[in-house]
């Protein structure tokens, strides 16, 4: 089973801006009409009921979505790239990480139709009809589209099952997987033979519940050792926990306190999921010579038990009986009250600018200053004189002014250099 996959996402850009003027007889530059560039393709990730495994990612790690078109002339908008949906199982987890390794919380799509925007496309240039303005009529400068945004993103699928059978490695927790179910997870009498969670379908009567055996949970399980750090994530899914102990272990109780231990230090919501005890293998003599102790033990603890044999099924309806009981309890309470389809939507990006000295020169860095080119056909003059223009619209004259700037002065903005 495939539930992990780490692929990159490239948005589209945006289309660049137009410069363009209208055609007049005698007017040598009619009105500016440059359209604006289209956006770029947004990459959604979407939970859709249709998938059921992250097994796609595997082959395929790198996914671009569509740029904007370019704005053309008579104001013509430039076409929008088309959102590029990435279809992932519900209960899909989104982290994103950077390139020092932190991770962070994209999204939790829990059910189908909740969906993330993973990479934001780039937004569309303005046209040169965006800087016209009362002194100047024929702007001879545009925007170019913005880059699409790019991620490395990590997606998880959380199983979604009822119960999850927790326990040490050969308490028997596959037996009674398989003595409830009709899975057939593979059992021996060696530590970390299940290496992936096993799910089974348990019927009771007309009701079903998805049961699944979450396997590897040691000592530092929590740190990353055995498997556990790896399936813990699949057990917080789940509504309740069988906790299987082994009776024929030298202290099932304290075998017990460690495991919850190991779940505490995981994830404190793991800890809180309610418990029922399952103390295994009461057919061997050895623990049956020791039962009365253990129950005392148990007892003592306050702790409900169930004393079961998950090799001859003793026990285990009237275990699996009490888990539906305690599910019920669970579905109808807070647990069912199921929000609406949620949209994840990222922070929408930064602009403003900052300006400083470089050398001789003063450098402008904003975001939407640094795209501003220059259309064929302008002159230096023209190009300087609308620049500044645009400069004192944004505020950020003043800024270079109080910086020191002064007629002459070399200024530069992305590509482009012009005197103050
Ligand atoms: N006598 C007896 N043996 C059992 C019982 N349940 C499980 N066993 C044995 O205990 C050993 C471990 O059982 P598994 O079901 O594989 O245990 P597990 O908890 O799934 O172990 P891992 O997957 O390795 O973590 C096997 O040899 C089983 O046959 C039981 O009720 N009675
Ligand atoms: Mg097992």
């Amino acid at each position: 089973m495939f539930d992990k996959a780490e692929i990159k996402v490239k948005a589209g850009g945006g289309g660049n801006g137009a410069v363009g003027f209208r055609r007049e007889k005698f007017v040598p530059y009619g009105g500016p009409d440059g359209g604006d560039g289209g956006s770029g393709a947004d990459i959604v990730v979407r939970a859709e009921v249709s998938v059921d495994s992250l097994r796609g990612y595997r082959n395929k790690r790198s996914y671009r979505a569509e740029s904007g078109q370019n704005g053309g002339g008579s104001r013509k908008h430039g076409r929008n790239g088309g959102d590029l949906i990435l279809a992932v199982p519900p209960g899909t987890i989104v982290t994103t990480f950077s390139e020092d390794g932190t991770y962070y919380l994209l999204a939790d799509l829990e059910k189908a139709g909740d969906e993330v925007v993973a990479a934001i496309g780039g937004r569309g240039g303005w046209g040169n009809t965006h800087f016209t303005s009362s002194t100047n009529q024929a702007p001879h400068i545009a925007q170019r589209g913005e880059n699409g945004e790019e991620r490395a993103i990590r997606m998880e699928m959380r199983l979604i099952a009822d119960v999850g059978i927790i326990g040490y490695p050969n308490a028997g927790k596959s037996t009674l997987l398989a003595a409830a179910s009709e899975a057939k997870p593979k059992i021996a009498s060696y530590p970390f033979t299940t290496i992936e969670p096993a799910l089974g379908v348990v019927e009771i009567g007309l009701e079903t519940f998805v049961l699944a055996e979450i396997p590897g949970l040691i000592e530092g399980a929590h740190r990353g050792r055995g498997l556990g750090h790896e399936f813990l994530r699949h057990a917080i899914r789940t509504k309740i926990l069988i906790h299987m102990v082994s009776g024929d272990s030298d202290s099932p109780v304290d075998d017990m306190m460690r495991v919850n231990e190991e779940l505490n230090l995981y994830d404190l919501s793991l800890a809180q999921k309610p418990q029922i005890l399952a103390l295994n293998k009461i057919d061997l003599n050895e623990v049956q010579e020791c039962l009365d102790g253990i129950k005392k033990e148990f007892s003592g603890t306050g702790i409900k038990a169930h004393y079961i044999s998950a090799a001859t099924g003793q026990g285990v309806p009237e275990l699996m009986a009490d888990v539906l009981k305690v599910l019920k309890t669970k579905t109808h309470g807070v647990d069912r009250e199921e929000p609406s389809v949620k949209v994840f939507r990222p922070q929408p990006r930064e602009s403003g600018f900052t300006v400083s000295r470089v050398g001789e020169e003063f450098v402008i860095s904003a975001p939407d200053l640094e795209r501003i080119f220059a259309g064929a056909g302008a002159t230096p003059a023209d190009i300087r004189w609308q620049l500044n223009h645009q400069l004192s619209r944004l505020g950020v004259k003043k800024v270079l002014e109080k910086a020191g700037a002064k007629a002459g002065d070399k200024i530069r903005c992305g590509e482009l250099t012009w005197e103050w």
